[in-house]
């Protein structure tokens, strides 16, 4: 079985990241996401809409998820590979290069992001409408 993993925030769920997590399952057989927690996120300067049970519950009810867990640090990674027994990591190009390092865990894949859509964009076009 091929199992593969992703990280991500996943707040005001859309399509680029419905095809992020289609073309992740895609690759293998299970899909494991780590979901950044609210706490990981005030690090990352992002400010969720959804909580992090919310965000949960939105992802595992996408047929291509397999398992949530939850993204605490950025220094987990290598742990998530070996705990989950993962063979591919996989996240959107916007992070090419950044995660190199786990190539001596598992092949590392940078996918290309959906354009014209993000949380961000998402609030600023509602704010002006
Ligand atoms: N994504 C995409 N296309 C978009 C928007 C997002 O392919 N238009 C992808 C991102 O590249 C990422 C995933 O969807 O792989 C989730 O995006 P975010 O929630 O913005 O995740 P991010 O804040 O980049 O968190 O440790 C890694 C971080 O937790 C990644």
């Amino acid at each position: 079985m091929q199992r593969v993993i992703t990280y991500g925030t996943y707040d005001l769920l859309h399509y680029g990241h419905i095809e992020l997590l289609r073309r992740a399952r895609a690759l293998g057989d299970y899909l494991v996401v780590a979901l950044s927690t609210d706490e990981f996120n005030e690090g990352k300067g992002k400010r969720c809409y959804y909580s992090w049970e919310q965000r949960r519950r939105m992802l595992e009810a996408v047929r291509f998820v397999d398992l949530v867990i939850p993204e605490r640090t950025w220094e987990q990674k290598t742990h998530d590979v070996a705990r989950y027994n993962i063979d591919t990591f996989v996240i959107g190009d916007d992070w090419e290069g950044k995660f190199d390092f786990l190539e001596e865990h598992c092949e590392v894949v940078y996918l290309p992001r959906t354009p014209d859509i993000s949380s961000t964009r998402i609030k600023v076009d509602l704010h002006k409408n």
